[in-house]
């Protein structure tokens, strides 16, 4: 067992760019995580070792993010009931909905939680690993309370001419 609670699992090295942001916002919030990559179809044997290794080793949340065919992360949930949440990469050929589609449409019985398209949905991957996190650490729910209120107060409640 590590301290590592959270694995960010992507297809390939050019999914990276789009998974940092889930890796940024676990930086922010002060939990430590692994970054690694699993490809469903170009690294089978990783991704077997991966999941069966996963509960054993103490992660308590995979974020998993794959673009076109991406079946990664429902083959890590068929794997682990570490819970999995899905990022959808965004493609250049069908603007990510690929990805969606494969990532989204889990059978009964087998669940991955998946977030939206792209940059946005990799951000919100990261704040939920914490809120799963903070259900048993304290210290991280505040952290991730203040983190919350200053996104808030940064919303102006006027529009600006500033174009
Ligand atoms: C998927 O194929 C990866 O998740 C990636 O989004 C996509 C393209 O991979 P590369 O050809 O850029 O390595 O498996």
């Amino acid at each position: 067992m590590t301290d590592v609670k959270i694995g960010i699992i992507m297809g390939s090295q050019s999914d990276w760019p789009t998974m940092r942001e889930a890796a940024q916002i676990l930086d922010e919030l002060g939990v430590a995580y692994e970054a690694r990559i699993v490809s469903a179809h170009r690294t089978p044997d990783r991704l077997w070792e991966y999941g069966r290794d996963a509960g054993p080793r103490g992660l308590r949340a995979i974020i998993a993010g794959a673009g076109g065919a991406a079946h990664l992360p429902g083959m890590m949930a068929s794997k682990t009931r570490v819970p999995v949440i899905g990022v959808p990469i965004q493609t250049r050929a069908l603007s990510g909905v690929d990805s969606l589609y494969s990532i989204v449409q889990m059978p009964r019985g087998f669940p991955v939680a998946t977030m939206a398209i792209g940059a946005a949905g990799a951000a919100n991957a990261g704040l939920m690993a914490a809120a799963i996190l903070a259900g048993e650490d304290a210290e991280l729910g505040r952290r991730l309370d203040a983190w919350r209120a200053a996104l808030s107060a940064s919303i102006p409640e006027e529009p600006r001419d500033d174009d």
